[in-house]
């Protein structure tokens, strides 16, 4: 029987899969449902649900179960042999959590045939929609919890990040203030790969060391739940929250719904899911330290596999358990790619008329800047306003170089934490595709950029996590060889701009300084 492993990705806009065959290495399917285009009867705009106040922002966990009903379905459809996959596995958005009342157990180890997977879903929510890393409504609940763990350096060296806006713990504690009484019929809750694990598998997935991590929570160096965050946070949550588990953990065959309704093997296995980071840790191919990734998704991350757990000074940065064991660095800029789209529509352009206008300018861009707080920033943490300096309002080619270089200084300035002088950076995400913006990155680090043959790297990190699940004795670099091949040469960077860009550098860093402290 062929070696199928199916691995899916539910990412803040989309939900993704990937059919692959191990032992050929061929990708016999790829396919994207897009939440806003495919399921228009929930309203989202970019994968999230309008609101009054724009720091809350949440999505519905029946959108991410209805979106894996319509997957599924269209493998079935495309006649795809469902019956071969040996395992299935997956990634999520980080940081978003879904609230269950006690009977979901039973629920999703019993599935009602005659519904959809959001029928089922349904009977069991406790809270209705789930919020999602883009929330920046939590200031006051994470000053209070970082008072009560010591302050922001304690408070990172217990849980591998400061208390964070978007992190879960925080976000539990908001929901269980104000709706003590939802908060009262929660007896689960999950994060947005544990709860999609959970459907999978038929039962209550555990939580992951490289999600767990993102949620304030967890002791970053036993692995653990830590009773004094747990405390800090809401009240008997220990009673909530499902275990944590090692990334490889195979929690079982997949549910008999997926069997019944769509073909999947009986004895097909259900692999723990992790955060789409972790994930696009490992499809990116950095099980080992010594390189970096960077994913151009809806946000911009920058993450590396870390020799030892050591946490970010100025408490900006996070640090989470690596799928392949030990520890991964990561940081992440809410303004990537939706800053990028706003400098596009802004000028009427479509992707090719942008890429352009990078061409057509210079390196430096003529000194103008741009800081792209198009939306509230994580790194550095302001409530935003783009901040310009020397840019016309009408300049349209020169506001498309300003708001890629200005992403790249910040990622180069905001990682420097982690100590990486990488010889390489992979990258993946949406924007990866484009050899413009792949171009300045490697003109601002320096070093050659490499792109994958998958831009999907969280769902091939899916699929290597299930695969290494079911062939333990393999290892990674055997398991991705097939996969991780580039389809053009090594985006090198020039090294005349070098000195250009160390200049830049340090004019982005007095401005960002300079904004910080009018805004
Ligand atoms: P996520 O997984 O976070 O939902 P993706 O990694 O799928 O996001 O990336 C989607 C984004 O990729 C789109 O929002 C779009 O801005 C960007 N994108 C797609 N094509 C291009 C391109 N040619 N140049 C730059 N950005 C692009
Ligand atoms: C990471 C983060 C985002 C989400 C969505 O901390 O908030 O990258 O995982 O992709």
């Amino acid at each position: 029987m062929p070696n199928l492993i199916l691995g899916l990705d539910s990412s803040t806009q989309s939900l993704s899969s990937l059919l692959v065959d191990l032992d050929s290495g061929d990708v016999l399917d790829e396919r994207s449902l897009n939440f806003d285009r495919d399921f228009p009867q929930y309203g989202t705009r970019n994968g999230v649900l309008p609101h009054s106040d724009p720091s809350v922002v949440h999505s519905s966990p029946l959108l991410w179960a209805d979106a894996l009903d319509r997957l599924f379905l269209q493998l079935k459809q495309a006649k795809l042999p469902l019956g071969d996959i040996q395992a299935v596995s997956g990634s999520g958005q980080q940081h978003g959590s879904v609230f269950l009342t006690g009977l979901a157990e039973k629920q999703f180890r019993e599935m009602d045939l005659h519904g959809s997977l959001a029928d089922n879903v349904a009977r069991v929510l406790a809270k209705p929609s789930s919020p999602v890393w883009m929330d920046t409504s939590t200031s006051q609940e994470c000053a209070e919890i970082r008072e009560a763990l010591g302050g922001a350096q304690a408070a990172a060296a217990k849980t591998g990040s400061d208390i964070t806006e978007r992190f879960t713990g925080p976000q539990i504690r908001k929901f269980a203030i104000e709706e003590p009484g939802a908060f009262k019929q929660t007896d689960y809750i999950l994060l947005v790969s544990s709860f999609l694990s959970s459907l999978i598998s038929g039962g209550i997935s555990p939580i992951d060391v490289g999600d767990g991590a993102g949620m304030n929570l967890m002791d970053i160096r036993s692995f653990t739940w830590s009773g004094e965050a747990l405390e800090a946070t809401a009240p008997d949550l220990r009673k909530r929250l499902p275990p944590l588990c090692a990334s490889s953990t195979v929690l079982g065959v997949v549910n008999p719904y997926l069997v019944l309704k769509y073909g999947l093997n009986p004895s097909a296995r259900a692999v723990c899911w992790t955060g789409d980071n972790p994930s696009s840790l490992i499809g990116t191919g950095l099980t080992q330290p010594g390189r970096i990734g960077i994913s151009l998704g809806t946000s911009d991350t920058l993450f590396g596999a870390m020799a030892e757990c050591s946490t970010d000074p100025q408490a900006e940065g996070h640090v989470f358990g690596s799928p392949a064991g030990g520890y991964m660095s990561m940081i992440c800029f809410r303004n990537g790619s939706l800053a990028r789209e706003a400098v596009k529509k802004r000028f009427g352009m479509d992707w090719d008329g942008f890429s352009q206008a990078l061409r057509d300018t210079a390196p430096g861009n003529g000194g103008r800047l741009l800081l792209p707080w198009f939306e509230p920033e994580i790194v550095p943490r302001t409530p935003g306003g783009v901040q310009t300096k020397g840019l016309e309002t009408d300049d349209a080619s020169g506001w498309c170089r300003a708001v890629v270089e200005g992403q790249m200084l910040s990622m180069k300035l905001h990682s420097r934490w982690m100590g990486e002088s990488p010889d390489r950076i992979h990258v993946t995400g949406g924007a990866s595709q484009n050899p413009d913006i792949l171009q300045i990155m490697a003109d601002v680090f320096q070093v050659p950029v490499r792109r994958l043959e998958l831009s999907n790297g969280a769902g091939l990190g899916a699929v290597l996590r299930a695969a290494q699940a079911v062939h333990p004795d393999r290892s990674w670099e055997d398991l991705s060889a097939p996969f991780l091949s580039a389809p053009m040469p090594d985006v090198t960077p020039d090294p005349a701009t070098a000195d250009l860009y160390a200049t830049c550098e340090e004019e982005y860093r007095n401005f960002e300084t300079e904004r910080l402290s009018a805004l």
